[in-house]
Parts: structure tokens; C-alpha cells; sequence
């Protein structure tokens, strides 16, 4: 009894142990370590939709930064984007992410997307942080707002602590944004020593008007009526 008792806890040590290095080694800044696409449309590929995404935000520039405008990862769609750290504090790291060391104020961001037509949209805005975090869940940026609207937080991944801190993977969406042809996206660090990682924007494709539908629905109708006319005769 008390062998199988310690066989068992045995294993569900070692089973701990590989959970734990496996996580650990998994968590790998400048990759997303969990995977996330909208379940709605084909991103990159549905006409409509925006999708756009950094991991290197270079080159290296003393601050107050430039506003990045060049997605290094993905631009589809033909949004324009200039994303801005406003404290005019933070700085590029050798790696390209955006740092703000030591003293307060942590960095602060204002991303605006033009070329947004149509609505209502859905936006995900997704970001791979390093360093300082608090909370539950795990934060180290906070305040999202979209054109004034407060997003919904989800944490999807919150790597091991390490040297560089906490590594977070968050969502943060919002759904059936009203018409607006430009989007202004702001958060902010929870304070010092948070680095910018990732960052990824889709926003849903243009929902086809109801009147497109309407008309559509009309057509097939008629159609119909005349293939059983045609039938009939
Ligand atoms: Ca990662
Ligand atoms: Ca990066």
C-alpha cells in the first residue's frame, strides 16, 4: 500500500517536474508561446479584415521615440498604424522592444489605425510583455481603451519569472466597436522596468450590409420562381 502510495507519488512528482521544465523552457520572449487567431474569419486572407504585427521595433533611437509605423511582422489589409510611446521615456533595447528602466513613470502607448471603414468591428489587440507585473490576472500593461472604451483584459500565457521578469501573453478585445474610420488604441505600463515584446491588431472584416443581403435573398427567390415556372411550362 504505502509502496504504491510512493510509486504513485513518484510519478506524479516526476510528471510535475516535466510540466514545470517543459513550461519554463517554453517560455521564450519574442514568440508567442500561446497560439491565438480569430476563430471568426481567416486572418491575412478574408477581405475586409486588418492585421498587422510587431516583434522588432527598431532601430535604435534615443528617445522621445518615433512613432513605429512599418509592422515588421504582418500588415494585411491596408490599415495604416503609427504606434507612439507617449512619456517620451521609453527607449529601444539591443533586442527592439520598447524598455523604460528604473524611475516612474512606466511607458505609455497611443496606437492609431486609419483606413478602418465600415462597422460595427470587432478588435483584438494582442502583446507579449517582459518584466514587472502585479495582479490577477497578471498585468504589466493596464488601461486599455479603444476610441475612449475600456477593453476586456485576458491573460493567455504568464511565462516563469526570470531574469528579465514576468513574460505575459494578453488579449485584450473589443466587440462591435461603432463605425469609425480611424481607431485610437492607448494603455500604459503598470510602471518602470516593463518591456513591449509583441504586438499584434486584427480587426474584423466589414460586416456585408443588410441590404446586400436582402437583395441577395431577392435573387435567389426569383430564381427560384423562375426555374419552377420554367418546370411548370
Ligand atoms: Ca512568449
Ligand atoms: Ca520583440
Amino acid at each position: 500500500m504505502n509502496r504504491t502510495k510512493s510509486t504513485l507519488t513518484g510519478c506524479m512528482l516526476g510528471l510535475g517536474l516535466v510540466l514545470v521544465a517543459g513550461q519554463s523552457a517554453y517560455a521564450t520572449g519574442g514568440v508567442w508561446d500561446a497560439s491565438w487567431t480569430p476563430s471568426d474569419w481567416m486572418r491575412g486572407t478574408t477581405p475586409g479584415s486588418l492585421y498587422a504585427e510587431w516583434n522588432t521595433f527598431g532601430p535604435q533611437q534615443p528617445a522621445p521615440l518615433p512613432a513605429f509605423t512599418s509592422p515588421d511582422v504582418a500588415n494585411f489589409g491596408g490599415g495604416t498604424y503609427s504606434l507612439l510611446e507617449t512619456t517620451g521615456t521609453g527607449v529601444v533595447t539591443s533586442t527592439g522592444n520598447i524598455h523604460k528602466s528604473q524611475t516612474a513613470p512606466g511607458t505609455a502607448f497611443e496606437f492609431t489605425v486609419g483606413n478602418v471603414a465600415g462597422g460595427p468591428r470587432d478588435v483584438f489587440l494582442r502583446i507579449g510583455s517582459l518584466g514587472a507585473s502585479t495582479g490577477t490576472p497578471d498585468q504589466s500593461f493596464i488601461n486599455f481603451e479603444l476610441n475612449g472604451i475600456a477593453g476586456t483584459y485576458q491573460e493567455l500565457f504568464g511565462g516563469t519569472p526570470s531574469g528579465q521578469g514576468r513574460e505575459i501573453e494578453a488579449l485584450i478585445s473589443w466587440t462591435n466597436v461603432p463605425t469609425a474610420s480611424l481607431f485610437t488604441l492607448t494603455w500604459n505600463a503598470i510602471g518602470p522596468n516593463v518591456s513591449l515584446d509583441q504586438l499584434s491588431l486584427d480587426v474584423s472584416p466589414v460586416p456585408v450590409p443588410a441590404a446586400a443581403y436582402l437583395m441577395a435573398s431577392g435573387l435567389i427567390g426569383l430564381a427560384a420562381m423562375a426555374r419552377r415556372k420554367q418546370r411548370a411550362a
